[in-house]
């Protein structure tokens, strides 16, 4: 009877509220920005077809309209809201004035939830919170089969740490639609960002109707297509060529993308750029610049672009501000940025009329003519009530009084502006550039440079060292930036964004107390698939393997590590012909190389590879792991690994940053190597780079040199290269053949050009001393 009795029971019980007995743990919750505290209680919510929100406002139910848009794509259930409370199985709002902005309060339990906040944002990264609580198929942009929508009963107390957490586009570099702008902005609620940084104007494409300056856009928004070249090798444009390639808003675009944002908790930053970066100004009104010369619109790199406007004209302010009246009544931002970065000042200093408004003004350099620029456009936007803001270049010749600064040459601009008592926004390259790398070049589409992987943005913090308490007060917050010469598709443009995003968005807003890469890594997997399920094309570069060699010194032992981003991964490894299958083994320590061996890896889930393979072999040579004394030593900014770099079988790459150079700045390189006992050779190889860009030249001579006592050497072979000009990054061997003789000291020397033609020192790269 007893029996009987409890399954009764139950039917009656799943039979009028299908609830689960789903016990939950720390591990099972996910969210990305990690809120400030979070408590986990006994028992859960479950969402069915007859949850509703108690609503009420209208921001409440904005707010609420974002998980029931949800619950309808991913279930088809049509969720209502309710102005009168009802018994159970409701979600509720409720304004707290002692809430601060943007922060709420959320608390699950077994037949509601309630939601608390002083501000629609609150509100909205409420459910946003509680999204990420649902399983992820709750992103699905389809329907599904029907699943258990069961979370555990919390309450959660959150609230941002910075108030300024945005993302740029470029749109001028690349032409991206309305519809994915108005995606971007969501995925950036998604993730309790609230600025967006609308980079609508540079020299490749001016991207806003204005309506009094109508050639902007019928001039300035194109460009002739040269999208099969690479964006620096782009020709210029002669003036009679067609334009194809472009696009831009039109003013109902724009209040159309405006309105979407606010529905969002999202603030549209404009950007107008100025002086410099905008040709595709100029192309339209070539009366703008001090030449007043007509000029393409530039289809791509080709830098420095002089072309600027004229700081002397008043016409060019009167121009600007008629520009700005627009873009004023189009965006209610408080903040209007202005640009002014990268301003190249030639024009200026021969330019009569800018020369005259030196003198008018008393301007001692170009550099203040700058300064008298950005000032003026400064007094022009506050006297609307806005407030300007630009990159830190506007710090140059002095800082308009009322003006907010974006670092982003580092984070100088930031600590100088702050200290003076200006607003700042830290966008440092560093850490916030999202057209960097973020994994290993050679695994990467083409990127502009650099190297900014998720777990380094995650180290982001808009609080430097250096600060006073006081400069701290002016952070406003922290922004990435993707510029887009590179970025050609919407796809690629996911790419650069996700998750790099998601590990910006927790710098932003959690408390800096809890940033833990390992705990935040732990919760990557679960907004992968939300990734996956919203349809973003996110980078999977954190799991890509790299690896590491050590040189122990007092063994002549070479070990090669290997290691993703994520700290928990499964990897797994092959020797040589040996298969990379379920026979493959497990990584847990770095592997001993005492012969050339190759090594394939890979991530295993399930036991199967899963991700890239990484395959690379390392050739063993004589002198691994040998004793290297430096008769000129390295520079001190390209050590490689220090002393045993060159002898521990890994080779520099094209990318002259990697780690593995070592380099000497106009001084020549001579070292000798030990190899501890006579040894039979025949052969020395030197590694070397050329990439006369950025100064560094191959030898013009390498000699090799042996000897038995270490004192008297012999030359037994060199090699002159004279200096050729030679664009691009090119690798060369200098590789050098003698009879096979029995040595143990071998001397290797290479001899820097140390002038270029125009005069610059100049580098000698090296990496790899290969002896057999
Ligand atoms: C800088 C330029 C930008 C360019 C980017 C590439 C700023 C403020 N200015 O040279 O126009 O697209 O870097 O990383 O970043």
């Amino acid at each position: 009877l007893k029996v009987v009795l409890v399954f009764a029971l139950s039917l009656i019980f799943f039979g009028c509220n299908t609830k689960e007995t789903k016990v939950f743990t720390e591990s099972d919750i996910h969210v990305i920005p990690k809120p400030e505290s979070l408590k986990l209680i006994e028992g859960n919510f479950q969402f069915n077809k007859n949850t509703v929100f108690y609503v009420a406002d209208k921001a409440q139910s904005a707010a609420a309209q974002i998980l029931i848009d949800r619950f309808k794509e991913a279930q088809g259930w049509e969720l209502k809201t309710v102005d009168t409370q009802p018994k159970s199985n409701y979600i509720q709002f409720k304004t707290s004035e002692d809430i601060e902005d943007e922060g709420y309060k959320l608390m699950v339990e077994n037949d509601v939830i309630t939601i608390q906040s002083n501000d629609f944002n609150g509100f909205l990264y409420g459910i946003q919170t509680l999204r990420q609580l649902l399983p992820p198929a709750i992103e699905s942009q389809t329907k599904i089969a029907d699943i258990s929508w069961v979370i555990p009963n919390v309450e959660i107390a959150d609230k941002p740490r910075f108030e300024w957490r945005g993302l740029m586009l470029d749109v001028s570099r690349h032409f991206f639609q309305k519809e994915y702008i108005k995606k971007t902005i969501d995925r950036l609620a998604f993730h309790k960002m609230n600025t967006f940084h609308f980079h609508l104007i540079d020299d490749q494409g001016w991207r806003i109707e204005i309506k009094k300056y109508p050639k902007l856009t019928e001039v300035g928004a194109w460009r002739v297509d040269q999208e099969d070249k690479p964006w620096d090798g782009r020709y210029t444009p002669k003036l009679d060529e067609k334009a194809t390639y472009g696009g831009f808003y039109t003013q109902d675009d724009i209040k159309e993308i405006v309105a979407y944002a606010e529905s969002r908790g999202v603030t549209v930053v404009p950007e107008i750029e100025m002086p410099a970066h905008v040709t595709s100004a100029i192309a339209s009104y070539p009366d703008l610049s001090c030449l007043e010369k007509p000029v393409p619109v530039p289809s791509g790199g080709l830098w420095p672009i002089t072309d600027i406007y004229c700081a002397g004209k008043d016409s060019t302010f009167e121009f600007l501000e008629d520009v700005l009246v627009e873009v004023m009544a189009l965006f209610p931002s408080k903040y209007i940025h202005v640009g002014g970065d990268e301003a190249t000042k030639t024009n200026w200093e021969k330019c009569p009329h800018c020369k005259k408004r030196m003198r008018d003004e008393q301007l001692k350099s170009v550099e203040e003519l700058q300064s008298y620029f950005i000032k003026r456009m400064e007094r022009f936007i506050s006297s609307k009530g806005r407030v300007l803001i630009g990159w830190d270049e506007i710090l140059e010749g002095g800082l308009a009084p009322g003006a907010a600064v974006m670092s982003w040459r580092g984070v100088k601009g930031g600590l100088e502006a702050s200290a003076e008592g200006h607003d700042v926004v830290m966008t440092p390259g560093t850490h916030c550039y999202f057209d960097h790398y973020q994994g290993p070049m050679d695994t990467e589409p083409l990127a502009w440079g650099g190297h900014s992987p998720v777990s380094k943005v995650y180290q982001f913090d808009p609080i430097v060292d250096g600060m006073s308490e006081e400069q701290a007060k002016h952070v406003l917050g922290g922004q990435a930036n993707l510029w887009a010469e590179h970025i050609t598709t919407e796809s690629h443009s996911e790419y650069m964004i996700f998750p790099r995003l998601a590990a910006m968005s927790e710098a932003v807003w959690s408390p800096k107390s809890s940033r833990d890469w390992v705990d935040f890594s732990s919760r990557m997997e679960n907004i992968f698939k939300r990734y996956q399920h919203q349809g973003i094309n996110y980078a999977k570069s954190a799991y890509t393997i790299t690896s590491e060699t050590e040189v122990d010194e007092a063994t002549n032992t070479i070990t090669v590590s290997l290691k993703n981003e994520f700290p928990v991964a499964d990897i797994r490894y092959a020797l040589n012909d040996a298969p990379l299958d379920e026979t493959a083994t497990t990584y847990t320590k770095p592997i001993e190389i005492n012969s050339t061996t190759t090594i394939k890896a890979s991530l295993f889930e399930d036991n199967k590879p899963v991700g890239k393979v990484f395959e690379k072999t390392f050739n063993y040579h004589k002198a691994v792991g040998k004793k290297v004394t430096y008769n000129t030593k390295y520079s001190d900014s390209y050590k490689g690994k220090g002393a045993g770099n060159m002898v521990n079988i890994v080779r520099g790459t094209k990318n002259f940053h990697d780690g593995q150079w070592q380099a000497w700045l106009v001084k020549d390189m001579e070292l000798t190597i030990d190899l501890e006992d006579e040894t039979e050779i025949s052969n020395v190889s030197v590694g070397t780079m050329e990439s006369q860009g950025p100064s560094i030249y191959f030898p013009t001579q390498v000699e090799v040199l042996v000897s038995n006592d270490g004192k008297s050497f012999t030359s037994v072979g060199k090699i002159d290269r004279p200096y050729k000009n030679n664009p691009g990054i090119t690798l060369k061997d200098f590789s050098i053949d003698f009879n096979t003789q029995k040595a143990r000291f071998v001397k290797v020397k290479a001899k820097n050009l140390k002038t270029s033609e125009n005069g610059n020192d100049t580098w000698i790269f090296v990496d790899e001393i290969i002896v057999r």
